[in-house]
């Protein structure tokens, strides 16, 4: 009932950080694109395969265009995958500790990031090379309020040499959107969903120069087969968003979905990192890379520890909107009073200073285990946060709940046609 937002409403205003000053509004009425890159994670960031980088444009970002980089950011994702990363980046809200939000509560009310926007003047729009119905897309989107979702029927899928099993290849499917995106009304807030680098990370042979790793785990050598595929397509994305003249008024914001190479795949890993993987090293690997260009603004590599959660407060406060109404659990990665805390659906809890992986306390620069007392903080502010989440999503909480200068949606407002029937 009501007395139960209040709880949360309580919660969240307290542990919120005040924006960083010298951040707010930076990118105040500026479009917005966001890229869900399929399956990448930070290792691949400077790594190099047989001399060449395997993600040499990404390794460029921040040195040539001026971005930000964050290389303590991690994937909060559960069962839900793909859908609980775009979750967590659209609402601030956790995904589940079982199944995916965007399956099992896609009717709730929620207050998301394509709605704020909306009384703000943006337009919103998701492109995505698969079809509507997957991950129930199609239904939570209206939750959301979308303006329009750009899904495999408005791409060509004819050329079975351009498919992998969930869709278009990133290339034709970065191509293809460029006229859809530029046709949209300004402010928009845009959201690609690429695919090639998803797991079995296969059929891109034939896409690119770069030879398979030599680890003998054939996911683990095509994993960075597609990756770079993926850096090329992003490369490409970039050129043609600079070559519309898009470039220099939009945010763009790039980030790891979650994990490829899961801990089947250790025997291999360990070759790729040249030590043990331990269960710390295994917590370490769930870094992603998120990257954030904001047009006139000079970037750089940001260490704090973070995860998905913490982007849409970060988003929101660049482009000058104040969140402290909303009901949200990150905390924007450019305030100076956040508390670097990473809850993760497994029950482990990375901190600054110490990490708390599998049931074990473990101290952050020595990497070796100490009192599980250290981690008492972290794990009971981790739980709290998960638990009021949850509770959130659980009881549909946020329709008892009317954020200030806020104009919520009507999900019967919002519905997705397909262009050729
Ligand atoms: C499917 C794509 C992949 O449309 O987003 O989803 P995943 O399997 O990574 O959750
Ligand atoms: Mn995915």
């Amino acid at each position: 009932d009501s007395s139960e937002i209040t709880e949360v409403e309580n919660y969240v205003k307290a542990n919120n950080p005040e924006p960083n000053p010298e951040y707010f509004g930076k990118a105040k009425g500026m479009n917005v694109v966001y890229v869900s890159m399929e399956s990448l994670q930070s290792f691949v960031i400077d790594y190099k395969v047989n001399g060449k980088e395997v993600t040499p444009f990404l390794n460029s970002l921040v040195e040539d265009e001026g971005a930000f980089y964050f290389d303590n950011f991690f994937h909060q994702t559960g069962q839900g995958k793909t859908s609980d990363a775009e979750f967590m980046m659209e609402n601030s809200l956790y995904p589940l500790p079982q199944g995916s939000v965007f399956m099992t509560h896609a009717e709730n009310t929620f207050q998301s990031a394509p709605a704020i926007l909306k009384s703000k003047g943006y337009t919103s729009a998701v492109f995505h090379g698969n079809y509507k119905t997957f991950w129930n897309r199609s239904e939570i989107y209206r939750s959301f309020g979308y303006d329009h979702f750009f899904d495999a029927t408005y791409y060509n899928m004819d050329n079975k040499e351009e498919l992998v099993d969930y869709g278009l290849k990133d290339k034709p499917f970065f191509e293809e959107s460029m006229p859809m995106l530029e046709g949209l009304p300004q402010p928009f807030y845009s959201k690609f969903i690429s695919l090639s680098n998803h797991f079995p990370f296969d059929k891109h042979e034939n896409d690119t120069d770069f030879a398979e790793g030599e680890f003998g785990d054939g996911v683990v050598n095509r994993y960075f087969q597609t990756a770079h595929y993926m850096d090329q397509a992003l490369e490409q994305f970039f050129n043609d968003l600079k070559d519309s003249g898009l470039y220099d008024n939009t945010v763009v914001v790039l980030y790891g979905d979650h994990y490829g190479v899961s801990e089947n795949h250790n025997d291999a890993m360990s070759k790729v990192l040249g030590e043990d993987i331990t269960d710390v090293k295994n917590a370490d690997l769930q870094r992603v890379p998120l990257f954030i260009h904001v047009p006139g603004m000079e970037g750089e590599v940001n260490h704090t520890y973070s995860g998905q959660i913490d982007v849409r407060p970060t988003l929101m406060h660049l482009l000058g909107v104040e969140t402290k109404d909303y009901i949200e659990f990150g905390q924007d990665l450019f305030s100076e009073d956040r508390k670097e805390i990473v809850p993760f659906r497994n029950g482990d809890v990375i901190s600054e200073k110490f990490s708390d992986i599998k049931g074990v306390c473990y101290d952050n620069e020595s990497g070796k285990p100490v009192d599980e007392k250290m981690c008492t903080n972290i794990k009971d502010d981790a739980t709290k946060r998960l638990s009021l989440s949850d509770k959130v999503i659980y009881e549909d909480l946020l329709r008892f709940y009317k954020p200030k200068n806020y104009e919520p949606i009507d999900r019967k407002d919002y519905q997705y046609i397909n262009p050729n029937p």
